[in-house]
């Protein structure tokens, strides 16, 4: 199948971060690509990125940066694929908020779907989110992914339970 997600990065530091995007949208065998593609140090490259991305066949692309963070912003205005920003606490910012503000306060027209501080993990799972919407086997991976978090939850949930009660019995002995 042909590359369905695209996420691309502001700088190879970014790559610990957005490795995890990587990671779910393997999990939930979604075709993806992976790349670096600088806003300000290869500004041409974003162009050629982004204006070519839909007619490669990509559906969602994944943009990750840090610090003063124009990547997702600069290819959400040259594209009509859905993008979502991961705003990135790198070694050149602040502490975090300078790039979830420039990811995130968009003007609009020109929408980015903003996910938390390093929250490359839920731009993977949105990003399959989106396209399971018009693919069934996809939709069935996440139902399936869904579910085995419930369930991670509520065995952890009755595990707790049953140590609280252990305990409790000491108590009263
Ligand atoms: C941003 O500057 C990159 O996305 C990265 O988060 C940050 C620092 O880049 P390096 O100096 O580590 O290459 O453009």
């Amino acid at each position: 199948m042909s590359t369905l997600v695209s996420i691309v990065m502001g700088s190879k530091s970014d790559l610990n971060i957005m490795q995890e995007a990587a990671e779910y949208l393997e999990l939930l065998e979604v075709p993806f690509e992976m790349n670096i593609v600088s806003a300000h140090r290869t500004p041409d490259r974003m162009f050629d990125f982004a204006r070519n991305a839909r007619s490669r066949g990509v559906k969602v692309i994944i943009a990750g940066a840090g610090g003063a963070a124009h990547l997702p912003g600069m290819i959400a205005s040259l594209t009509s694929l859905p993008v979502i920003g991961v705003p990135i606490k790198s070694r050149n910012s602040i502490d975090g908020w300078d790039s979830v503000l420039s990811i995130l306060q968009m003007p609009a027209g020109v929408p980015v779907a903003t996910v938390a501080l390093n929250g490359a993990a839920n731009a993977g799972i949105l990003a399959t989110q989106i396209i399971a919407a018009f693919d069934d086997k996809i939709a069935a991976n996440l139902n399936h992914f869904k579910t085995s978090l419930k369930d991670k939850v509520l065995s952890t949930a009755s595990y707790t339970m049953m140590d609280k009660f252990k305990f409790q019995d000491k108590n009263v002995i």
